[in-house]
């Protein structure tokens, strides 16, 4: 029957190169139908909101149209399938991209144009889906996108969290913190699938169960929580792929508790139902077939590991050793941290109480694993108990970390840099049991959000310089612009598009502070959590000293002051204390230099409250400088640095992380570049209290302390961190050469045609740093798997 139907279809619509039409016409009476239908406005009276809403359900629909084109031909083409694991996805808005990669943004545009609206306009009516902290989660959205675009066959899973990350609201110069209702408005990006869900079962206990001879072992869970997934497709560039992004929502399970119904405690059953939504739950790929990939970011997702290993063995009844060849070829991981001590370990208690079942199996796996590497390394007792999955003390606890080692076939770094240190620090000892499996890739972001999406003007320039758009999707272009840097044409029209991306940011700098910045001032922004690591302290303290400075110059020297706007924007997490005296920190000096009638233009801080991917976005394209400082051998890799570079800002950094890799591609005399290496760090923190600080440093440390911005013994603490002996991020140390290649870069800065040389040259080398790159690396070297692309 459904093949009659087919041919039907088929005959009557299959002459449509689309289902749906992207004429003017039929895009308006699509946006109007869902004013009308969907949102239930009248399509004669519809604000902007309403607009943006009936805009984004018929980009959906078309969304849908190739998301089902594309499954269907991946299950007739049916090619290893990489299922992609993160807690953490860090969208952002859906619109802009969406209509991008399908191609169709100046179509919409000129409709919503007929229909009386502007697109800009209606596209920020758009809030940010915000479902993930930082870098981890952003990265994942990038590679969801380039996955999509180089038609690998993927699917990304996550979590669909009612609370997305917490709003920063700044009071008083302070942060608070407000919970994110990103789903009031509805989410038009994402397809409830309420058919699709599974039971999540938690507690109980694990009972054994002879069936034809074998002992098998059947947990009988205390609590059931239902998995219910929503769909989001993700539309490549260039392609008629769109691949899905499936998030998981917990929902209280039918078979919940029903004890308590029957003994008529009503309210409380209820009530007790709703518990289940807060639950996180765990994954179920909908897929049991082996032909898969499945990748885990970063430890939060490896009880997946577990879970496979019980699927297979408890409940398909393979043996031990099948089950493991499975789940150790199938896994692999890619970890983003260089810091032992934020290595995941989850109490045993815990896990038993919550999970008794994988913790049975977690246990087999180290037992086998223990016996293992003492044959081969012997009654090393050191050495077993550092590589061992169950960590003893005080609280026993599981390695995550060694966990996804010992299970996965490779385990990824982030960069040049990380590879090293995991090497050679974190996880040495498994190193030298198993070289082949460490490797690094590259992260990249992705140029179609990064540059075509938020830097339009910049973008059209690029193409009409190089040709051709093909650089979207082929990112090597990029380097042609080489040949172009000194022509004067391209200098003048670089300049000018900086000139009105800086403009579109002084206006928002104007409307959320008040405060007029010059457009001739150089535009300094550091926006990035904020973390003692990353440093944002080190930059308030050079601008405070460049205030001094300015305050204690003749009037007549301060006109050979460079101008300067600095930007710092990041979220403290909400039990960061030194995080957020940084923060306060910031707002007083701000407001002293802000207020100060000497300094006029002459310097600017402005701190961007909630920064979050769509202020990014108006951030970074309208930047000069953007500053990455974190204490060398801390950044696993650092992706800010790839989006500032891809725009053409130039880059202030430490040797860290990606920066190492940058400078190989960028040359280092385009940077600016300061600070100890990764190779001496550990030396001078040994050397610690010996280690001088310029006076310059203790002089302004010294004005924060006595209180010269106020709130002395608030900032106690955060000054006691910067004493000798306990700079742990030695501030004090690098100030010295932070401060030369601030001036370094003032001098470049009163050069217009070298700092345009320089920043055309950063967009030119920024190719490497494509995601499409990273995830290209690993289709081939870790995942092994092949494009599939489905026909026009
Ligand atoms: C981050 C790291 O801090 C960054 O250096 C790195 O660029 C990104 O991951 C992506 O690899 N990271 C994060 O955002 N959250 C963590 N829990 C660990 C690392």
């Amino acid at each position: 029957e459904s093949g009659e139907r087919k041919a039907k279809v088929e005959k009557m619509f299959g002459f449509m190169d689309a289902f749906l039409k992207n004429d003017s016409f039929s895009l308006q009476k699509d946006i109007l139908d869902h004013v009308e239908y969907t949102v239930a406005r009248s399509r004669f009276i519809f604000d902007d909101f309403e607009a943006y809403q009936g805009l984004s359900y018929s980009v959906r629909d078309r969304l849908i149209e190739r998301w089902h084109d594309t499954h269907r031909y991946f299950k007739k083409k049916d090619p290893k399938r990489l299922y992609f694991l993160s807690l953490e996805f860090l969208m952002g808005r859906s619109l802009s991209n969406s209509v991008i990669n399908l191609g169709i943004r100046d179509q919409y545009a000129d409709a919503l144009n007929q229909l009386g609206f502007e697109f800009e306009v209606v596209a920020e009516q758009e809030g940010d889906a915000a479902l993930g902290n930082g870098g981890l989660a952003r990265l994942c959205a990038c590679q969801m996108d380039s996955l999509a675009t180089l038609d690998y066959p993927a699917w990304g899973y996550g979590l669909r969290y009612q609370y997305g990350l917490f709003r920063q609201i700044i009071l008083d110069g302070f942060q608070l913190e407000e919970p994110d209702y990103w789903l009031n408005f509805g989410n038009p990006w994402e397809i409830e699938r309420v058919h699709v869900s599974y039971p999540v079962k938690f507690y109980g206990t694990v009972e054994e169960e002879g069936i034809q001879g074998q002992t098998i072992k059947v947990w009988i869970p205390g609590e059931t929580v239902e998995a219910v997934a929503y769909d989001n497709p993700i539309p490549g560039y260039g392609t008629r792929n769109a691949i899905n992004l499936r998030l998981w929502a917990a929902k209280p399970s039918d078979q919940y508790d029903m004890e308590s119904y029957n003994t008529g405690d009503y309210i409380n059953a209820i009530m007790d139902r709703q518990k289940a939504e807060t639950i996180s739950n765990v994954l179920y790929p909908d897929d049991r077939s082996y032909q898969v990939a499945l990748q885990i970011n970063d430890t939060h997702p490896s009880l997946a590991i577990a879970e496979v290993m019980r699927v297979l063995v408890d409940e398909e009844h393979l043996d031990w050793s099948r089950a493991w060849d499975i789940t150790s070829r199938v896994f692999s991981f890619t970890t983003h941290t260089v810091h032992v001590e934020a290595l995941e370990k989850i109490p045993v208690d815990l896990l038993g109480n919550l999970l008794p079942r994988h913790l049975q199996i977690i246990y087999e796996i180290n037992y086998k694993f223990m016996e293992e590497l003492k044959s081969m390394i012997g009654q090393d007792y050191d050495r077993l108990s550092r590589m061992s999955i169950v960590e003893e003390g005080a609280v026993k606890s599981i390695r995550m970390a060694n966990l996804s080692i010992v299970c996965c076939q490779i385990v990824n770094g982030v960069s040049k840099v990380h590879l090293d240190l995991l090497k050679e620090r974190v996880f040495k000892d498994f190193y030298e049991l198993w070289p082949q499996k460490f490797q690094y890739k590259t992260n990249g972001v992705t140029q179609r959000r990064w540059v075509v999406v938020s830097n339009p003007n910049l973008s059209s320039l690029i193409s009409k310089w190089l040709g051709t758009e093909s650089w979207i999707r082929n990112v090597d272009l990029l380097a042609g612009l080489r040949q172009h840097v000194s022509d004067p044409d391209l200098q003048r029209e670089w300049k000018m598009v900086k000139k009105v991306n800086k403009a579109r940011l002084a206006e928002y700098i104007e409307t959320l502070s008040g405060i007029k910045v010059s457009l001739d001032a150089m535009f300094d922004v550091q926006i990035k959590r904020i973390h003692e690591y990353k440093r944002q302290l080190l930059n308030i303290l050079g601008i405070i000293h460049r205030y001094d400075c300015i305050k204690n110059m003749e009037t007549s020297d301060r006109r050979k002051v460079v101008p300067r706007v600095c930007i710092i924007g990041g979220k403290a997490a909400p039990g960061y204390d030194i995080a957020k005296k940084i923060i306060k920190l910031c707002h007083v000096v701000a407001e002293k230099i802000n207020n100060d009638a000497d300094i006029g233009d002459l310097l600017k801080l402005v701190f961007i409250p909630d920064y979050n991917v769509s202020v990014a976005e108006l951030v970074i394209p309208g930047s000069d400088l953007s500053q990455h400082l974190s204490t060398a051998g801390h950044e696993a890799s650092g992706t800010g640095s790839m989006k500032f570079l891809m725009n053409g800002c130039l880059l202030l950094a430490t040797a860290d992380g990606a920066i190492v890799e940058i400078m190989e591609e960028v040359g280092a005399d385009n940077m600016f570049l300061f600070g100890a290496k990764v190779n001496e760090v550990p030396a001078l923190r040994e050397k610690g209290a010996s280690l001088k600080a310029p006076l310059q440093f203790l002089r302004v440390v010294r004005m924060v302390r006595d209180g010269y911005f106020g709130f002395k013994d608030y900032f106690k603490s955060l000054c006691d961190t910067l004493e000798d002996g306990k700079d742990f991020y030695l501030l004090g140390y690098d100030f010295a050469s932070y401060l030369e290649a601030q001036a370094a870069a003032d001098r470049t800065f009163v050069d217009p045609e070298k700092w345009i040389h320089m920043s055309i040259l950063s967009t030119a080398g920024s190719g490497k740093f494509s995601s499409d790159k990273t995830i290209e690396e690993y289709a081939k070297h870790t995942w092994g798997i092949e494009p599939c692309k489905c026909p026009f």
